[in-house]
């Protein structure tokens, strides 16, 4: 077995973390509500948000209560090993200081702080490993990325160029700027080609060759499988994978999504994937405010220390 992913096989037990800009709508937008996942808002499928009105979210984007100690002495608590958080979901913002793309944290809102790197200071600190998740293909503010830009028809731009001059460059910052990285997370790689999935394993190779990379990289050229969303392999699976689980049925804090699982059922999930060989990373929305809801992080709370008093942490 390949030594890279001996840690990810023995801590079999990762958080995931979606905040951005779609936690500010928190799956409401101009007063109506939405039920499907949070951070699809801007979706034709969800409210079909333009990308200059949701741009518009960035300039009350002010996560006060975000403390980096706070969150890592919760991720203890819970008894998780390792976190992933989304860097840059499908809405093209950026949760990080970016050179390339004023359209990020630092540059574009009242906050002018990258929580980024203090959390990935605070896990270090804390002996907690940081990952992050990087939308590669889909870009809803990029013409040519995903040609998923409804509110401007024209896609004058090729994928290409936006891989190229956006992409490529947030993941070489992400891979440069905040210390040792755990995985680097891609997803929904839908039709990109296999010669970009390979320029980001050569990055990632370049900047932190013991980073793993997920599956959703596509192309068959990632170090472990990521199961489908809130899917758990009913079977034990060769290899090594991961299950992606979340607390309700929404990765972005949604006020709409009162679907929590029990803690009964966190634990279920958690004990059905890592006896068939898995990794398991539950999913938590933090508030725009960079507060958790209350009801997941006590049940999350609650299987750390089912943990701990079973001598699993
Ligand atoms: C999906 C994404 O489209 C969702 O928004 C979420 O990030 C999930 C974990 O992966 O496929």
């Amino acid at each position: 077995s390949d030594p890279r992913t001996a840690w990810f096989t023995q801590d079999r037990y990762a958080m995931f973390i979606h905040w951005g800009l779609f936690s500010q709508a928190a799956s409401t937008w101009n007063g109506k509500k939405y039920y499907g996942i949070a951070e699809w808002l801007m979706h034709p499928a969800m409210a079909g948000v333009s990308k200059n009105d949701y741009a518009t979210l960035a300039n009350q984007f002010d996560p006060q209560s975000f403390d980096a100690d706070a969150w890592v002495a919760f991720f203890k608590r819970a008894g998780v090993k390792n976190i992933v958080i989304t860097a840059k979901h499908h809405d093209g913002f950026a949760m990080f200081k970016s050179k390339v793309d004023t359209f990020n944290i630092v540059d574009g809102t009242p906050y002018k702080r990258d929580p980024l790197k203090e959390l990935a200071q605070a896990c270090y600190k804390a002996g907690i490993r940081f990952g992050f998740y990087y939308s590669q293909y889909q870009d809803w503010r990029e013409q040519g990325s995903a040609a998923v830009a409804w509110d401007d028809p024209a896609q004058k731009n090729s994928f290409d160029a936006y891989f190229q001059h956006k992409a490529l460059p947030q993941v070489r910052e992400l891979l440069r700027n905040y210390g040792p990285i755990s995985v680097v997370w891609f997803d929904t790689p839908g039709t990109m080609g296999e010669k970009y999935s390979r320029q980001l394993v050569d990055l990632v190779k370049k900047y932190q060759p013991q980073a793993l990379i997920n599956s959703r990289i596509g192309n068959g050229v990632g170090d472990y499988s990521t199961y489908g969303d809130n899917e758990v392999p009913r079977v034990s699976p060769p290899g090594v994978w991961e299950a992606v689980d979340t607390t309700n049925d929404s990765w972005g804090y949604s006020v709409t999504d009162y679907n929590w699982k029990s803690p009964q059922e966190l634990l279920h999930r958690l004990i059905l994937t890592t006896a068939r060989g898995g990794t398991y990373m539950i999913n938590m929305g933090p508030r725009a405010d960079g507060s958790f809801p209350d009801i997941p992080q006590a049940a999350l709370t609650e299987v750390g220390d089912w943990l701990k008093r079973n001598g699993e942490t």
